[in-house]
């Protein structure tokens, strides 16, 4: 495992591996690119790999309210992956922070609103002139977390930032198809339009270092053609 990794990282990577939820072989994207590695944050269902995730994401938040001040009052995690994502990390933030169990809250949103009852489309707190963190697996191209921001404004919620698992650091599809060329990232992107912090546990760099030395030469070979593909300018 790679040494210059933070020990916090090293141990979600190795978590990830040993749990199955990081994968090599070749798989389609959202995005049709065709990728040797996936990550698939359902696979994150056991006690240990639950406690592994949420305490990455709640180390995350804390180094980086430390280091440039992120401040939010709730834990947004868009349907579906996101939804335990956002109950898990507010409980390890208030067991890692105790200074945040009365301030922090979480909630999530519905694909399809709910007609009867409470009705509306979100559950747990309300966002309405909340500072709003939102939390999610990966990001590739960033259409999951457009889709959320603007969800979050609609309810008068203010985005303070997002927090994803991992950063393929990936450039955005072309718009002419022609994937050859170089181009920015989904999350450069997204901080230049919205003017919100992104932060991510994992980096594809942190992958592919960390892999060297216990995945197979060609796996590691395969990661690497692929990051130099499709990684962004930015
Ligand atoms: P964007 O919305 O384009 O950023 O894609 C992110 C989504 O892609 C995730 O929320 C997943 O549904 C899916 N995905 C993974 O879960 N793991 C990966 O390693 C890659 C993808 C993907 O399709 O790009």
């Amino acid at each position: 495992m790679a040494a210059q990794l933070p020990a916090y990282k090293q141990s979600f990577l190795k978590a990830a591996i040993d749990g199955g939820v990081l994968k090599f072989g070749s798989f389609e994207l959202k995005s049709k690119r065709i990728s040797p590695y996936f990550f698939n944050a359902g696979e994150f269902h056991s006690a240990r790999l639950a406690g592994a995730i949420s305490s990455a994401f709640a180390q995350t938040i804390i180094d980086a309210q430390r280091s440039t001040g992120l401040d939010f009052d709730v834990v947004f995690g868009p349907a579906y992956k996101g939804i335990p994502l956002c109950s898990a990390i507010t409980i390890k933030l208030g067991e890692q922070a105790p200074e945040c169990l009365d301030k922090i809250s979480y909630s999530f949103d519905r694909k399809e609103a709910k007609d009867h009852g409470e009705g509306g489309n979100i559950v747990g707190a309300s966002l309405k002139n909340q500072k709003v963190l939102i939390v999610d697996d990966v990001i590739t191209a960033g259409t999951a977390k457009r889709e959320a921001i603007e969800k979050i404004r609609k309810e008068g919620g203010i985005v303070a930032g997002i927090v994803v698992a991992l950063d393929r650091m990936e450039k955005l599809p072309a718009a002419d198809g022609d994937d050859s060329k170089p181009g920015p990232s989904a999350i450069g992107e997204l901080r230049k339009e919205y003017g919100i912090p992104i932060f991510a546990i994992l980096t594809l760099d942190d992958i592919i270092a960390g892999m060297k030395g216990f995945a197979s030469d060609d796996d590691v070979q395969r990661t690497e053609a692929y990051r130099k593909m499709y990684k962004s300018t930015d």
